[in-house]
Protein backbone atom coordinates (compact mmCIF):
# COMPACT_ATOMS: atom_id res chain seq x y z
CA UNK A 1 0.00 0.00 0.00
CA UNK A 2 1.26 3.12 -0.58
CA UNK A 3 2.51 5.35 2.31
CA UNK A 4 2.76 8.93 2.61
CA UNK A 5 4.82 10.81 5.11
CA UNK A 6 3.43 15.09 5.74
CA UNK A 7 6.51 16.35 7.24
CA UNK A 8 6.71 19.98 8.81
CA UNK A 9 9.76 21.98 8.68
CA UNK A 10 10.87 20.08 5.47
CA UNK A 11 13.40 23.03 4.16
CA UNK A 12 16.22 22.25 6.98
CA UNK A 13 17.29 20.01 9.94
CA UNK A 14 15.31 16.91 10.81
CA UNK A 15 12.72 17.57 8.61
CA UNK A 16 15.27 18.03 5.70
CA UNK A 17 16.56 14.77 6.86
CA UNK A 18 13.43 12.74 7.40
CA UNK A 19 12.65 13.73 3.66
CA UNK A 20 15.45 12.08 2.31
CA UNK A 21 14.66 8.84 4.80
CA UNK A 22 11.45 8.36 3.93
CA UNK A 23 11.74 8.98 0.10
CA UNK A 24 14.59 6.03 0.33
CA UNK A 25 12.02 4.06 1.49
CA UNK A 26 9.79 4.89 -1.51
CA UNK A 27 7.27 6.87 0.92
CA UNK A 28 5.75 10.02 -1.23
CA UNK A 29 5.73 12.93 0.57
CA UNK A 30 4.15 16.27 1.34
CA UNK A 31 6.97 18.70 2.76
CA UNK A 32 5.82 21.84 4.05
CA UNK A 33 8.05 25.01 5.90
CA UNK A 34 7.70 28.96 5.00
CA UNK A 35 11.13 29.31 2.78
CA UNK A 36 9.37 27.13 -0.60
CA UNK A 37 12.75 27.65 -2.63
CA UNK A 38 14.18 25.37 -0.09
CA UNK A 39 11.26 23.05 -0.29
CA UNK A 40 11.51 23.30 -4.58
CA UNK A 41 15.51 22.57 -4.29
CA UNK A 42 14.86 19.34 -2.47
CA UNK A 43 11.83 18.14 -4.28
CA UNK A 44 14.89 18.30 -7.62
CA UNK A 45 16.76 15.78 -5.33
CA UNK A 46 14.25 13.17 -4.22
CA UNK A 47 12.63 10.58 -6.70
CA UNK A 48 9.39 9.72 -5.23
CA UNK A 49 6.39 12.00 -6.15
CA UNK A 50 6.61 14.99 -3.63
CA UNK A 51 4.00 18.00 -2.85
CA UNK A 52 5.75 20.72 -1.25
CA UNK A 53 4.10 23.66 0.39
CA UNK A 54 5.07 27.03 1.80
CA UNK A 55 3.06 27.55 4.81
CA UNK A 56 3.49 28.91 8.15
CA UNK A 57 2.05 26.48 10.78
CA UNK A 58 0.99 29.39 12.86
CA UNK A 59 -1.45 30.13 10.39
CA UNK A 60 -4.88 27.92 11.54
CA UNK A 61 -7.00 28.89 8.80
CA UNK A 62 -3.97 28.16 6.16
CA UNK A 63 -2.88 25.32 7.91
CA UNK A 64 -6.40 24.06 7.38
CA UNK A 65 -6.71 24.86 3.89
CA UNK A 66 -3.56 23.53 2.89
CA UNK A 67 -4.05 20.16 4.18
CA UNK A 68 -7.87 20.59 2.46
CA UNK A 69 -6.63 21.17 -0.77
CA UNK A 70 -4.29 18.10 -0.91
CA UNK A 71 -4.21 16.90 -4.03
CA UNK A 72 -5.92 13.37 -4.64
CA UNK A 73 -2.69 11.40 -4.73
CA UNK A 74 -1.39 12.77 -1.55
CA UNK A 75 -4.33 13.24 0.29
CA UNK A 76 -4.34 9.77 2.56
CA UNK A 77 -1.55 10.72 4.42
CA UNK A 78 0.10 7.55 6.76
CA UNK A 79 2.53 9.49 9.05
CA UNK A 80 2.71 12.87 10.22
CA UNK A 81 5.76 14.35 11.61
CA UNK A 82 4.96 17.15 13.27
CA UNK A 83 8.40 18.55 13.36
CA UNK A 84 8.70 22.63 12.77
CA UNK A 85 9.61 24.53 15.37
CA UNK A 86 11.93 26.78 17.35
CA UNK A 87 13.60 28.39 20.45
CA UNK A 88 14.80 32.04 20.75
CA UNK A 89 16.28 34.12 23.74
CA UNK A 90 19.05 31.50 25.01
CA UNK A 91 19.54 34.13 27.82
CA UNK A 92 17.75 33.82 31.43
CA UNK A 93 14.11 34.79 31.50
CA UNK A 94 14.45 38.28 32.77
CA UNK A 95 16.27 39.07 29.46
CA UNK A 96 13.94 38.07 27.38
CA UNK A 97 11.81 39.90 24.74
CA UNK A 98 7.99 38.86 25.40
CA UNK A 99 7.79 38.19 21.49
CA UNK A 100 10.25 35.72 21.47
CA UNK A 101 8.08 34.12 24.14
CA UNK A 102 5.29 34.37 22.01
CA UNK A 103 6.54 33.09 18.51
CA UNK A 104 8.10 29.75 20.46
CA UNK A 105 4.28 29.24 21.87
CA UNK A 106 3.16 30.20 18.48
CA UNK A 107 4.94 28.18 16.61
CA UNK A 108 6.01 24.88 18.88
CA UNK A 109 2.36 25.11 20.39
CA UNK A 110 -0.18 26.44 18.25
CA UNK A 111 1.63 25.61 15.40
CA UNK A 112 1.85 21.91 16.46
CA UNK A 113 -2.05 21.68 17.40
CA UNK A 114 -2.85 23.21 14.01
CA UNK A 115 -1.52 20.86 11.48
CA UNK A 116 -2.92 17.90 13.95
CA UNK A 117 -5.86 19.07 14.31
CA UNK A 118 -6.21 19.44 10.22
CA UNK A 119 -4.88 16.23 9.41
CA UNK A 120 -6.73 13.97 12.28
CA UNK A 121 -9.65 13.17 10.41
CA UNK A 122 -7.38 12.18 7.23
CA UNK A 123 -4.88 10.20 10.06
CA UNK A 124 -8.36 8.32 11.41
CA UNK A 125 -9.53 7.65 7.90
CA UNK A 126 -5.81 5.79 7.47
CA UNK A 127 -6.75 3.96 10.61
CA UNK A 128 -3.93 0.70 11.71
CA UNK A 129 -0.54 1.70 11.08
CA UNK A 130 -1.09 5.61 10.89
CA UNK A 131 1.47 7.90 13.29
CA UNK A 132 1.60 11.10 14.74
CA UNK A 133 5.54 11.90 15.21
CA UNK A 134 5.56 15.02 17.89
CA UNK A 135 8.97 16.43 17.65
CA UNK A 136 9.48 17.22 21.42
CA UNK A 137 12.88 18.04 23.57
CA UNK A 138 15.35 17.03 26.13
CA UNK A 139 14.06 20.73 27.05
CA UNK A 140 10.67 19.31 27.71
CA UNK A 141 11.55 17.11 30.46
CA UNK A 142 14.68 18.57 31.90
CA UNK A 143 15.40 22.19 32.77
CA UNK A 144 18.19 23.88 32.24
CA UNK A 145 19.43 27.94 32.09
CA UNK A 146 17.97 29.80 29.16
CA UNK A 147 15.12 27.29 28.21
CA UNK A 148 11.94 28.88 29.78
CA UNK A 149 9.62 29.27 27.25
CA UNK A 150 10.99 26.71 25.18
CA UNK A 151 11.34 23.93 27.75
CA UNK A 152 7.58 24.61 28.36
CA UNK A 153 6.64 24.40 25.01
CA UNK A 154 7.96 20.71 24.54
CA UNK A 155 6.50 19.98 27.98
CA UNK A 156 3.03 20.59 26.23
CA UNK A 157 4.37 18.35 23.25
CA UNK A 158 4.78 15.61 25.37
CA UNK A 159 1.68 15.67 27.61
CA UNK A 160 -0.25 16.66 24.09
CA UNK A 161 1.15 13.24 22.93
CA UNK A 162 0.61 11.41 25.82
CA UNK A 163 -3.20 12.48 26.02
CA UNK A 164 -3.95 12.57 22.12
CA UNK A 165 -3.05 8.70 22.62
CA UNK A 166 -5.99 8.90 25.06
CA UNK A 167 -8.36 9.91 22.32
CA UNK A 168 -6.89 8.24 19.44
CA UNK A 169 -7.16 4.83 21.39
CA UNK A 170 -9.55 2.63 19.01
CA UNK A 171 -8.89 4.14 15.96
CA UNK A 172 -5.35 2.57 15.12
CA UNK A 173 -3.21 5.79 15.22
CA UNK A 174 -0.35 5.96 17.12
CA UNK A 175 1.21 9.04 18.30
CA UNK A 176 5.07 9.65 19.58
CA UNK A 177 6.75 12.30 21.52
CA UNK A 178 10.21 12.07 20.01
CA UNK A 179 12.78 14.18 21.82
CA UNK A 180 16.24 14.93 21.27
CA UNK A 181 19.02 16.38 23.13
CA UNK A 182 21.44 18.13 21.26
CA UNK A 183 21.77 18.20 17.60
CA UNK A 184 23.55 19.69 14.56
CA UNK A 185 21.39 21.60 12.44
CA UNK A 186 19.98 25.34 12.21
CA UNK A 187 18.67 25.25 15.49
CA UNK A 188 20.98 27.32 17.11
CA UNK A 189 21.91 29.50 14.41
CA UNK A 190 17.98 30.60 14.97
CA UNK A 191 18.44 30.64 18.48
CA UNK A 192 20.98 33.02 18.22
CA UNK A 193 19.20 35.23 15.84
CA UNK A 194 21.94 34.23 13.35
CA UNK A 195 24.90 34.18 15.26
CA UNK A 196 27.61 31.52 13.14
CA UNK A 197 30.13 31.22 15.48
CA UNK A 198 27.66 30.62 18.89
CA UNK A 199 26.31 28.32 16.89
CA UNK A 200 29.76 26.65 15.57
CA UNK A 201 31.15 27.12 19.22
CA UNK A 202 28.39 24.82 20.88
CA UNK A 203 28.93 21.98 18.35
CA UNK A 204 32.90 22.53 19.15
CA UNK A 205 34.80 19.51 20.10
CA UNK A 206 31.74 17.16 20.92
CA UNK A 207 29.72 14.71 19.01
CA UNK A 208 25.95 15.97 18.75
CA UNK A 209 23.52 14.08 17.15
CA UNK A 210 22.89 14.81 13.41
CA UNK A 211 19.70 15.55 11.61
CA UNK A 212 19.91 12.31 10.09
CA UNK A 213 20.25 10.14 13.46
CA UNK A 214 16.81 12.10 14.12
CA UNK A 215 15.27 11.16 10.51
CA UNK A 216 16.63 7.17 11.44
CA UNK A 217 14.71 7.36 14.48
CA UNK A 218 11.60 9.17 12.66
CA UNK A 219 11.20 6.42 9.94
CA UNK A 220 11.81 3.72 12.41
CA UNK A 221 9.15 4.56 14.97
CA UNK A 222 6.78 5.13 11.70
CA UNK A 223 7.55 1.77 10.41
CA UNK A 224 6.90 -0.75 12.91
CA UNK A 225 3.96 -2.94 12.60
CA UNK A 226 0.61 -1.71 13.54
CA UNK A 227 0.12 -3.06 17.14
CA UNK A 228 3.13 -1.26 18.26
CA UNK A 229 3.08 2.27 19.75
CA UNK A 230 6.68 3.98 20.70
CA UNK A 231 5.25 6.49 23.56
CA UNK A 232 8.38 8.37 23.75
CA UNK A 233 12.25 8.44 22.55
CA UNK A 234 14.09 10.56 24.34
CA UNK A 235 17.95 10.64 22.54
CA UNK A 236 20.87 12.31 23.72
CA UNK A 237 24.37 12.14 21.88
CA UNK A 238 26.42 9.96 24.02
CA UNK A 239 28.94 12.72 24.73
CA UNK A 240 25.58 14.69 26.64
CA UNK A 241 24.38 13.86 30.28
CA UNK A 242 22.93 16.13 33.40
CA UNK A 243 25.02 18.40 35.36
CA UNK A 244 25.11 18.71 39.01
CA UNK A 245 22.01 21.46 40.93
CA UNK A 246 23.21 24.69 40.83
CA UNK A 247 23.60 25.97 44.72
CA UNK A 248 23.44 29.73 45.28
CA UNK A 249 25.49 30.66 47.49
CA UNK A 250 27.07 33.94 50.12
P1 LIG B 1 16.14 23.85 12.01
O1 LIG B 1 16.17 25.30 12.38
O2 LIG B 1 17.24 23.31 11.17
O3 LIG B 1 14.73 23.51 11.32
C1 LIG B 1 13.54 24.04 11.81
C2 LIG B 1 12.45 23.86 10.78
O4 LIG B 1 11.22 24.39 11.33
C3 LIG B 1 12.72 24.62 9.50
O5 LIG B 1 12.41 23.80 8.40
C4 LIG B 1 11.77 25.81 9.56
O6 LIG B 1 11.31 26.13 8.26
C5 LIG B 1 10.61 25.21 10.37
N1 LIG B 1 9.80 26.25 10.97
C6 LIG B 1 10.13 27.11 11.96
N2 LIG B 1 9.11 27.96 12.20
C7 LIG B 1 8.12 27.62 11.33
C8 LIG B 1 6.82 28.13 11.08
N3 LIG B 1 6.31 29.16 11.77
N4 LIG B 1 6.06 27.53 10.13
C9 LIG B 1 6.54 26.49 9.43
N5 LIG B 1 7.76 25.96 9.61
C10 LIG B 1 8.54 26.53 10.55
O7 LIG B 1 16.08 23.07 13.40
P2 LIG B 1 15.89 21.51 13.75
O8 LIG B 1 15.80 20.67 12.54
O9 LIG B 1 16.89 21.18 14.76
O10 LIG B 1 14.47 21.59 14.49
C11 LIG B 1 13.38 20.77 14.17
C12 LIG B 1 12.60 20.49 15.45
O11 LIG B 1 13.43 19.77 16.34
C13 LIG B 1 12.14 21.73 16.20
O12 LIG B 1 10.83 21.49 16.67
C14 LIG B 1 13.12 21.82 17.37
O13 LIG B 1 12.58 22.47 18.48
C15 LIG B 1 13.38 20.36 17.62
N6 LIG B 1 14.58 20.00 18.35
C16 LIG B 1 15.82 20.38 17.89
C17 LIG B 1 16.96 19.98 18.57
C18 LIG B 1 18.32 20.39 18.18
O14 LIG B 1 19.24 20.38 19.03
N7 LIG B 1 18.58 20.72 16.92
C19 LIG B 1 16.87 19.08 19.73
C20 LIG B 1 15.51 18.79 20.14
C21 LIG B 1 14.44 19.21 19.45
P3 LIG B 1 11.13 27.62 7.69
O15 LIG B 1 12.04 28.52 8.48
O16 LIG B 1 11.50 27.51 6.25
O17 LIG B 1 9.68 27.91 7.90
C1 LIG C 1 16.98 21.36 21.66
C2 LIG C 1 17.94 20.62 22.52
O1 LIG C 1 19.42 20.77 24.56
O2 LIG C 1 19.15 22.80 23.25
O3 LIG C 1 15.68 21.05 21.97
O4 LIG C 1 17.34 21.98 24.62
S1 LIG C 1 18.48 21.58 23.78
Amino acid sequence: MKKIAFITGATSGFGKAAAHRFAQEGWSLVLSGRRIKRLLDLKETLSVPVHVMQLDVRDADAVKQAVDSLPDEFSAVTALVNNAGLALAPQGAPEVELSDWHTMIDTNVTGLVNVTHALLPTLIKTGAGATIINVGSIAGQWPYPGSHVYGASKAFVKQFSYNLRCDLQGTGVRVTDLSPGIAETEFTLVRTKGDQSASDNLYQGTTPLSAEDIAEQMFYIASLPDHININRVEVMPTRQAWSPFAIDRD
